[in-house]
C-alpha cells in the first residue's frame, strides 16, 4: 500500500509522542507540544483526533485548529488525525453532547471571532479532509482516533478506507465513532490487528481516567474527562510486541 494522506507509516527510526482528545483545551495542548522537538525530523508527534469542540466556556478550539493547520503545513513530523468531532463538519452532521449541538456551537464561534462563517468554515473542512485517519509504525503500533470498525473484515475493506476519498459512507462513520463493548469486542481488535499486521493499537475517543486496556487495545486519556492525563513517548527503534511494552511508554502530562 502506498503512502497517502489517510495512512501515515513511520519507520523504525526516532521517536513518536502520542496524545489525544484535547477538545479545545489550549493549556493541555501547549504542554504536549512543548514535549515535542519540532526541528528533529525523526521526532514525530501524533494528535489522535478530537482537538476541537469543548463543552466548557473557555473554548480555544479555533486557536488550536489554526495552530494545527500551520504546523501541518510546516512540519512533516506533525500528524493530526481525524476524530468524529472534526468529521462532523466534513459530513455536516450535528453532534450533540447532552443538549449542546457542538457542531452548531463551533460554527457560531467562527462567526463571533471572524465576523462571518465563510470562507473560514470551508477552509477548515478542506483541512479536515487533508489529514490522516491512521498512523502505523514499523515497530508494531497502530494509531487511530476510535475503532476498529467491525465493518473492516478484510484487507480489501481496509484498503478501501485508506484509499477512498468519500467521507459520507457508513464505513468512515464507524471508523471515527466506534466504541469498545458497544461497537466492537476484544476479538474484533485482534482481528483488525491481524488484517493490518500490527501488534497493538492505541485510540482515544472514549473517556477514561489515564488509560484503559481492552485486549490488544489501549484507550488513552490525555485531556478531556481525564483526571490523570497521560501521553505515550515511544522509541521507534524498539519493538512494541505486546501491551506490556506499550504500557511502559506511558508518561504523565505534568511531571
Ligand atoms: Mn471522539
Amino acid at each position: 500500500m502506498d503512502d497517502n494522506t489517510r495512512l501515515i507509516q513511520l519507520p523504525d527510526k526516532g521517536r513518536v509522542l502520542i496524545f489525544t482528545d484535547v477538545h479545545g483545551n489550549i493549556e493541555d495542548y501547549n504542554k504536549y507540544l512543548d514535549k515535542w522537538d519540532s526541528n528533529d525530523s525523526d521526532c514525530h508527534i501524533v494528535i489522535a483526533g478530537d482537538f476541537i469542540h469543548s463543552i466548557y466556556k473557555q473554548d480555544y478550539s479555533i486557536e488550536i485548529l489554526e495552530d494545527i493547520i500551520e504546523k501541518f503545513k510546516k512540519y512533516d513530523n506533525f500528524h493530526p488525525l481525524l476524530g468524529n468531532h472534526e468529521w462532523s463538519h466534513i459530513a455536516n452532521a450535528n453532534l450533540f453532547k447532552g443538549t449542546i449541538n457542538q457542531k452548531k456551537d463551533f460554527e457560531e464561534m467562527i462567526v463571533e471571532r471572524k465576523s462571518s462563517l465563510e470562507p473560514y468554515l470551508s477552509n477548515y473542512i478542506t483541512f479536515f479532509k487533508s489529514i490522516p485517519l491512521f498512523v502505523q509504525t514499523e515497530n508494531g503500533l497502530f494509531i487511530s482516533h476510535a475503532g476498529p470498525s467491525k465493518k473492516i473484515e478484510t484487507y480489501e475493506d481496509y484498503e478501501y478506507v485508506v484509499e477512498d476519498d468519500d467521507y459520507y459512507n457508513e464505513l468512515i462513520f464507524s471508523v471515527v465513532w466506534s466504541r469498545p463493548e458497544k461497537d466492537y469486542s476484544e476479538y474484533d481488535v485482534s482481528n483488525f490487528l491481524d488484517i493490518v499486521k500490527s501488534n497493538v493499537m492505541v485510540v482515544g475517543h472514549t473517556i477514561v481516567d489515564g488509560y484503559r486496556i481492552f485486549g490488544k487495545q489501549m484507550i488513552l486519556g490525555s485531556s478531556f474527562g481525564s483526571k490523570k492525563k497521560l501521553y505515550l513517548d515511544i522509541d521507534l527503534e524498539k519493538p512494541i510486541n505486546n501491551m506490556d511494552d506499550l504500557v511502559g511508554k506511558l508518561k504523565p502530562l505534568d511531571g
